[in-house]
């Protein structure tokens, strides 16, 4: 079924130089790139991108991460697009993830695990709303 998802290289993956091989992850892969941004995320953008945690312990510390700088964003499309990209990044703790991924290949932290994937099309719909406006 070809489907939309979206995905954010965080400030740790454009400092380390890493949106190329992660774009061209997602090419090879046979993904479409429908829309591609660089933006720097204000306050109040990443507290609505990321509400659903909002009541979370570490959400000070996400907010600030995501915000400390520079992201691509990408929508991309292609059959089962949001299952097979959350495969594609691996785990949350990018220590715990496995090799093949992209977390499990070039990351090690939480907060600066590399990049960001809508979980869901619900996610996904709120999250682009919010990137692409
Ligand atoms: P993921 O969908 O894999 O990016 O992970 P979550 O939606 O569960 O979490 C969103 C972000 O919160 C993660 F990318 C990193 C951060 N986080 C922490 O900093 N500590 C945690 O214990 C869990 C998540």
């Amino acid at each position: 079924m070809t489907e939309q998802t979206l995905f954010i290289v965080k400030p740790d993956g454009v400092d380390r130089k890493l949106v190329g091989e992660i774009i061209s992850r997602f090419e090879k892969r046979g993904f479409n790139i429908v829309k591609l941004r660089m933006f720097t995320f204000t306050k109040q953008m990443a507290e609505e991108f990321y509400s659903v945690h909002s009541s979370k312990p570490f959400f000070g510390e996400l907010v600030s991460f995501i915000t400390s700088g520079q992201v691509v964003a990408a929508v991309i499309e292609g059959n089962n697009a949001i299952t097979t990209t959350r495969l594609m990044i691996g785990s949350t703790k990018s220590f715990e993830a496995a090799p093949g991924t992209i977390r499990g290949d070039i990351g090690l932290g939480i907060s600066d695990n590399i990049i960001h994937a809508s979980d869901s099309k619900e996610s996904f719909e709120k999250e682009v709303a919010v990137v692409f406006k």
